[in-house]
């Protein structure tokens, strides 16, 4: 049976990867910084799944953890996954999303070289890590050159996959783009708009405040980019993989489609306000992203268009007014 770390587990790829393991019959184990709520959820939700309780800045916890668990494949999908807040707390978001990084590339090749047996890494890894791209779309040559706090870890942690890569692990750096669905928590856009939406479409009413208005996402489906990783641990060989739809909207057309969904016809406008507390120090402005090679080698591709995932977030935002939670 097929055994499987998973850093970050109760995140929203966390759970999807978690399902999509369990389903094909493998060993879940996972590491759980959160001792409140989320772990006691997850573990109602999943109680075949080992649940371990530490901290990614633990180092040595991490070493122990790998060499306990003895995984086939580790997929580490922890860290700050807020830019905005990685502006907050910069020292701690190298730590937990860039150096807990390399402290697990390290476990791993440690726990190759002294059982024989290969072992799988998937690091997720991000767009943010291109900054203020000049190429369009981003691809795998596209410079490294973040600019957030965020981008600078997750460009660390990408460089150390190709380090360890280069030593004989098989580390696979999926740059995944932004995706979404109805279990992103209200702090990332998608969510905070759709939630917002719903209510604004129930009542009749309502301001949505927002950021940048224009900032350009390539969003996409957050099961298929999980599944990306899955095949991206199972290539014959450790390799960056951008995983993206190809396809961009800004902020504005996603509220747009939002309200609209929800039922606010031409006058959508009126219920949008910026307000700058939203707005970051730096952003980046436009990304989309070329998954060509995740295509012809992973043999990978998005299930579900940008108006599929906007139709579909809203209506769980609707169904859960209904249910009035
Ligand atoms: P992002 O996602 O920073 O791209 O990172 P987020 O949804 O937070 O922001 C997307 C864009 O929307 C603009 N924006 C706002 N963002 C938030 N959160 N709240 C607002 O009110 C708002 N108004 C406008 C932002 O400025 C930005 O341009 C996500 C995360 O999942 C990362 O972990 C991941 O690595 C990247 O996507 C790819």
């Amino acid at each position: 049976m097929r055994r499987v770390l998973i850093t970050g587990i109760t995140g929203q790829d966390g759970g999807y990867l978690t399902e999509q393991l369990l389903a094909e019959g493998s060993q879940v184990h996972g590491l759980v910084h959160d001792q409140g709520e989320t772990i006691g959820a997850f573990r109602a939700d999943f109680p075949s799944v080992s649940v371990h309780v530490g901290d990614l800045a633990d180092s040595d916890a991490l070493r122990r953890l790998v060499s306990e668990v003895e995984p086939d494949e580790l997929y580490n999908l922890a860290g700050i996954s807020s830019v905005a807040f990685s502006w907050e707390q910069p020292v701690v978001t190298a730590e937990i999303s860039g150096v807990a990084a390399a402290v697990l590339f390290q476990a791993a090749l440690r726990l190759q070289e002294h059982t024989g047996r290969r072992i799988a890494c998937v690091q997720a890894s991000s767009s943010e890590i291109f900054g203020v791209a000049q190429t369009f779309p981003q691809d795998e040559d596209t410079p490294v050159r973040p600019v957030s706090p965020y981008g600078a870890a997750k460009a660390y942690a990408h460089h150390m996959a190709g380090v360890y890569r280069s030593k004989g692990l098989h580390v696979a750096s999926c740059i995944l783009f932004n995706h979404e669905s109805p279990r992103r928590p209200a702090t990332f856009v998608t969510r905070k708009i759709t939630a917002a939406a719903a209510r604004i479409g129930a009542e009749g009413s309502g301001v949505l405040r927002l950021g940048n208005l224009d900032a350009g996402r390539d969003w996409g489906w957050a099961p298929d980019y999980v599944d990306a990783m899955v095949r991206a641990a199972r290539h014959d060989v450790g390799d960056d993989f951008v995983i993206a739809t190809g396809r961009t909207h800004t902020v504005e057309e996603f509220a747009e489609a939002a309200l609209r969904h929800a039922g606010v016809g031409d006058e959508w406008r009126d219920h949008i306000e910026v307000d700058p507390q939203f707005l970051r120090p730096m952003d980046t402005a436009v990304m989309v992203g070329n998954a060509g090679k995740a295509r012809r080698e992973l043999g990978w591709k998005p299930t579900l268009d940008f108006e599929e995932i906007v139709s579909r977030m809203v209506d769980h935002d609707m169904e859960l007014l209904r249910a009035g939670s």
